[in-house]
């Protein structure tokens, strides 16, 4: 995706290559798809996988170069397509492959262009994106439409998994299932437990060609109190608020800053940023919170206010994926967020 954008850059930042490791999340965004195996170069002529034998793609755009012997054969390819100066991306890459690549190149860091290049999504991108949190609704639904069956928060989680794999290709982070007080813990590890009455949070998402969704809804098992009802629409509201006022060229901080005017008080129970960008890494750029990251056209990030109250017990999150077009903006999670309360 976007190779000719790293052509121009090569040529304006006199690069040869950008040189890149597997486990770079650049990897799959290049290829197009989920693979993550030896070296890619990405140069002026042409793209490449320097790969060991046990792997053989076919990707569109790329050249498989097979090795046999792996430093001589380095050196060889190296030598044959004239890269001296090479493009590293900082971020993803272990300390024993940097010295590696030292040894051989002049290096430049262009992990800021990568982390840039990927924040405004294609429309192929956008497409993936939307089937993930296509899917995402689904398995919501089926949780609800299930939700006499499970006993427990793994319960729920296991379920989440097998759906992900049977409707999409696997999860995109491990799930979040966190009821009564546990839901204080923003991110809590589902346990084996009984399921607790109270407020209930999930927070999970699918992969879908390498692509990446992430919702989050709360529900309630029992019957909330008047006052808990006040508290979770009063983070619906302020979720609503801060996707209607999300737009191109909006710094991402001051989103964030406005999320904490409205929740007023309450602002000492929101613990985290308010969102984040998605793709083929569930953090990317931009950063709802505190940064420099402005919206750009073609965004996809998620917007995600929460209440956590430690004293009280009270743990609520609300998210949804929201994509930035021209003027119009679409939510691409569509589950409900009208306060569902199953029964215990
Ligand atoms: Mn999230």
């Amino acid at each position: 995706m976007k190779l000719p954008e790293v052509k121009k850059y090569l040529k304006k930042e006199k690069l040869d290559a950008i040189v890149l490791f597997n486990k770079s999340p650049n990897f799959n965004y290049f290829v197009g798809e989920e693979f993550e195996h030896g070296m890619m170069f990405l140069t002026k002529k042409g793209n490449y996988l320097f790969l060991s034998l046990l792997y053989s793609p076919k990707f569109s755009g790329f050249k498989v170069v097979h090795w046999n012997k792996f430093k001589e054969e380095f050196k060889a390819f190296a030598r044959k397509n004239r890269i001296k100066r090479a493009g590293i991306d900082n971020n993803n890459l272990l300390v024993k492959q940097k010295s590696f690549l030292r040894k051989h190149f002049e290096l430049a860091d262009c992990s800021e262009f990568l982390t840039d290049l990927r924040q405004s999504k294609t429309e192929d991108e956008i497409k993936r994106i939307k089937a993930a949190c296509k899917v995402t609704d689904k398995i919501f639904s089926l949780i609800l439409k299930n939700f006499s069956k499970f006993k427990t928060e793994k319960d729920i989680m296991t379920f989440i998994k097998i759906k992900a794999l049977e409707l999409a290709d696997g999860i995109s982070f491990e799930p979040i299932v966190a009821s009564g007080s546990n839901a204080v813990v923003a991110h809590h590890v589902p346990d084996a437990k009984q399921l607790k009455r109270g407020f209930m949070v999930l927070d999970f998402g699918v992969k879908y060609k390498g692509y990446l969704s992430d919702m989050t809804r709360t529900v309630y098992i029992g019957k909330p109190s008047e006052k808990e009802k006040a508290i979770y629409n009063k983070v619906l509201e302020i979720q609503e608020a801060c996707i209607a006022k999300a737009k191109i060229g909006l710094e991402a901080e001051k989103l964030y800053k406005h999320s904490l005017k409205l929740f007023g008080d309450d602002a000492k129970y929101f613990i985290h940023g308010l969102g984040h960008g998605i793709g083929v890494e569930i953090h990317e750029k931009p950063s709802l919170g505190k940064s420099k990251d402005a919206l750009v056209k073609n965004d996809v990030f998620t917007i995600e206010p929460g209440y956590y109250n430690q004293k009280t017990g009270i743990g609520i999150r609300i998210e949804d994926d929201v994509l930035l077009l021209g003027k119009k903006k679409e939510v691409l999670t569509k589950s409900s967020k009208k306060l569902i309360c199953v029964k215990p």
